[in-house]
């Protein structure tokens, strides 16, 4: 099923602006970097000005994307963009569910004015001055696509390739949840846009270096089951980082590993990527939702997938906290309504 209705001031912002910045949240996904693209080649093709904001720059993972070389991480640069352009500006923030996701440079970026939210994140926190909230879209890049389609624009091959890169990753290829008739309806016009679902699954999913192997090795060591099978916990540390040789960014998906045991309700991420960070991830299949789970430790996510930090933690604590939380959250059931 198709999601909620774009807020028509949405477009009409969009039409009438003519200078853009598009940024997306902090360690972007797949989702975050191909709907940060693909809007930005959309508005350049609309004969805007666009400047392509990310935070950090872009994971190995993804430097494969087209136009990816457009991508500009200088605050500086981003400022004098905003200067230049005076009133007539607009930043559109992409798959961002709360206002501290943007990174570092929010308040510069905020304090412009329209803003415009468009995510998917079922614990939205609302920011921003025009938003586009549809927890039952599968990905912002469908989203993105949505507006294309509203604006009567046709998405040239470079955005197709982002956009299919951006629902392709986000739905699990195809295989979570929110993935409806829609998602696939609009997978099919990129095809037809020329976008070949073996060349883009190669280079997501046959594209790694040894180093990660090596590390995922490590990390399927440290599978531990609890409550019957029910949560399966892994972890990671820095040294195993520094020992395989493998880049942070090379954990992306190893989760999935440890949700795929049959009896498996809940997969636990703990991720030591720095000496003074460990984060949580949090993975459910069926009815629980982890989105409330990593609320509790002043996280968020989506109903299935979800996650939150715990700055000067240790593994061993944050399994601690973590664990009795994702015990009551399977005891409870959790909500089966929403996506
Ligand atoms: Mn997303």
């Amino acid at each position: 099923m198709s999601g909620s209705r774009i807020p028509e001031e949405i477009l009409d912002v969009i039409r009438a602006a003519e200078n853009f910045v598009v940024v997306t949240h902090v360690q972007p996904d797949g989702d975050a970097v191909g709907s940060l693209l693909a809007m930005s080649e959309m508005l350049k093709d609309m004969g805007k000005r666009v400047f392509a904001f990310l935070d950090e720059p872009i994971s190995h993972l993804y430097d494969f994307m087209p136009g990816c070389g457009r991508l500009n991480s200088d605050a500086e640069e981003m400022s004098r963009f905003i200067a230049e352009s005076g009133t007539d500006i607009c930043v559109i923030a992409l798959d961002c569910g709360e206002a501290d996701r943007i990174g570092r440079h929010r308040e510069l970026l905020m304090a412009v004015s329209p803003f415009v939210v468009i995510d998917h994140h079922l614990s939205h926190l609302n920011f921003g001055d025009h938003r586009w909230v549809d927890p039952r879209s599968s990905s912002t890049g469908e989203m993105v696509y949505e507006i294309i389609e509203a604006l009567s624009q046709t998405p040239s091959y470079d955005c197709a390739f982002s956009l299919y890169v951006a629902i392709c990753t986000d739905t699990g290829s195809f295989r979570y949840e929110c993935t409806g008739p829609r998602t696939f309806e609009i997978a099919g016009k990129l095809v037809e846009l020329g976008v070949r679902p073996n060349h883009v699954a190669g280079l997501l999913y046959e594209n790694y270096s040894p180093q990660r192997l090596k590390l995922m090795q490590m990390v399927l060591g440290t599978l531990e089951l609890c409550e019957d099978g029910q949560i399966a916990c892994i972890h990671v540390t820095r040294d195993m980082f520094d020992e395989s040789g493998a880049k942070v960014q090379d954990i992306e998906g190893f989760i999935e590993y440890a949700r795929s045991i049959s009896s498996v309700k809940v997969a636990v991420f703990i991720k030591q990527t720095w000496y003074n960070m460990v984060s949580a991830s949090l993975r459910a299949k069926g009815g629980c939702n982890v989105a409330d789970i990593a609320k509790q430790f002043g996280g968020g996510g989506h109903r299935n997938a979800s996650g939150c930090k715990f700055p000067g933690g240790t593994i061993e604590s944050v399994r601690q906290q973590i664990l009795p939380a994702v015990i009551d959250a399977i005891a409870s059931g959790g909500d089966r309504n929403s996506c």
